[in-house]
């Protein structure tokens, strides 16, 4: 019997976090009796008065939101990081070390409406995200090494309000995730001379088995190592380090597709689809007196939902004492995301299959 990646279990290589994925499709046959059901959808106010993230509306801090029509930034009323406290003292033992952390975090609201996601933005809304994004990355990137724009979407993923928003926790220190792809893409380049995530995108543009949307400028596809069963990433397809470093078409062309990917994963289980997102980029603060070539700029998409509206895949048991582990492979996720309606649910005249 010959070898299959859609039929025989594996290994895959991460070289972005130098780590390995166990791929099992043979699991995928195995009969599953759990059942599938859709969730009521939440009827979502536009406007209310309680919601601290409403413009207009007073926050539990007694700080007042302006009446914002488009984006609307503001620091953390319960940071987990702090611009200045108290430093740790110093210590070489290998076992107990310790180091100082500062830094500040930021809530951005996407747009003045509760009732709406990005998927269901318009374009030029998103855009607009996308260049406030650009200059909170220029603005706290001249203080801090790091600054990490996510967007927990969904209450499964920890997120505590239905108002459309992103975080912004930026950090003197280079955190873990980002550190290791500092060290994998710097690794890569000298050995390659070559900015690891374009020879990627270029092999994965050549290969197509994992592109699920391109435009111009931009690739959406689900990586060869994905490890969450919907996992994905967005990436330029020129080399840019920055999310400041866009241009106006590449910006114009990123709001494009991130509105038709958004609109594929809601309509993958017709479910406003909860993840925790985020962009990847060159380190900033002191990082920009360094070259920095090897980085290449990009976002990924971790959804934690497996089957349907309800049932999530859980990293728990042999993921956290062994290996990551999926059983459907990346490239069939990448074939059932490609093959959904390119319309919402929600604007669909037929009404959603039950
Ligand atoms: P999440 O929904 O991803 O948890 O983000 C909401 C953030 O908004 C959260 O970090 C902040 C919370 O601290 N927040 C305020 O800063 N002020 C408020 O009045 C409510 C929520």
């Amino acid at each position: 019997m010959s070898f299959d990646p859609q039929d025989h279990q594996h290994l895959r290589y991460n070289p972005l976090r130098d780590d390995w994925v166990l791929v099992c499709p043979h699991r995928m046959k195995r009969p599953w009796a759990g059942h599938v059901e859709k969730p009521e959808e939440e009827d979502i106010p536009r406007h209310d008065l309680k919601n601290p993230l409403c413009p207009g509306n007073t926050r539990p801090n007694g700080k007042v939101n302006p009446d914002y029509e488009s984006t609307y930034l503001f620091t953390n009323d319960f940071p987990a990081l702090l611009e200045e406290g108290p430093v740790p003292d110093e210590s070489d033992d290998p076992l107990f070390r310790c180091s100082e952390a500062k830094g500040t975090c930021q809530v951005m609201c996407f747009h003045p409406w509760s009732d709406i996601t990005l998927p269901r933005m318009s374009v030029s809304d998103i855009r607009e995200v996308v260049d406030k994004w650009a200059e909170i990355n220029v603005d706290l990137g001249k203080k801090y090494s790091w600054v990490q724009i996510f967007e927990n979407r969904g209450a499964i993923m920890g997120c505590s309000n239905p108002h459309p928003h992103c975080q912004v926790w930026a950090s003197s220190f280079l955190p873990n995730e980002p550190s290791v792809k500092h060290r994998t893409q710097r690794d890569y380049f000298s050995k390659y001379k070559s900015p690891m995530l374009i020879d990627y995108v270029n092999k994965e543009l050549q290969k197509k088995e994992r592109v699920i949307l391109e435009n111009e400028h931009w690739v959406w596809l689900v990586p060869y190592w994905a490890v969450w069963p919907y996992e994905t990433m967005l990436l330029p397809k020129s080399h840019v380090l920055r999310l400041e470093d866009l241009t106006e078409s590449q910006r114009n062309d990123l709001a494009d597709i991130m509105k038709r990917l958004l609109i594929k994963y809601d309509n993958l289980f017709e479910v406003s689809f909860p993840y925790s997102m985020g962009w990847h980029g060159a380190p900033t603060g002191s990082y920009h007196h360094e070259d920095c070539s090897h980085w290449q700029l990009h976002a990924v998409y971790y959804p934690p939902l497996l089957r349907s509206a309800t049932v999530r895949k859980f990293m728990v048991g042999y993921e956290m004492l062994a290996t990551s582990q999926r059983d459907l492979t990346p490239e069939m996720a990448a074939i059932k995301l490609k093959e959904l309606p390119d319309m919402h649910y929600k604007d669909r005249k037929d009404p959603p299959s039950q």
